[in-house]
């Protein structure tokens, strides 16, 4: 196993790999396991994805080009997928 620096403010997944501390609660599994998310304090239902305001949004408005979120964060880096162009 590879051992990862981690930093004080990082996040540690179930599978040990090491995130920036922001990535954890942001609504977007960063984790291949989506461990970042499993104990934040969501509200949203298991279909949605929470704005980086709070508000909840359905999983397939993500990453869609299309901002939803009313601070547009369904749309920024977080976007890793390439669902309809690259
Ligand atoms: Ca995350
Ligand atoms: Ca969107």
């Amino acid at each position: 196993h590879v051992t990862v620096e981690c930093y004080p403010d990082s996040f540690i997944c179930g599978d040990n790999t090491c995130l920036s501390g922001f990535t954890r609660c942001n609504a977007f599994e960063n984790c291949a396991d989506g461990s970042d998310e499993e104990s934040c304090q969501h509200n949203c239902r298991e279909n949605e994805y929470q704005c980086a305001d709070g508000t909840c949004m359905s999983k397939s408005t993500w990453c869609d080009g299309i901002p939803d979120c009313p601070d547009t964060s369904d749309e920024l880096s977080t976007c890793r997928n390439c669902q309809f162009q690259c």
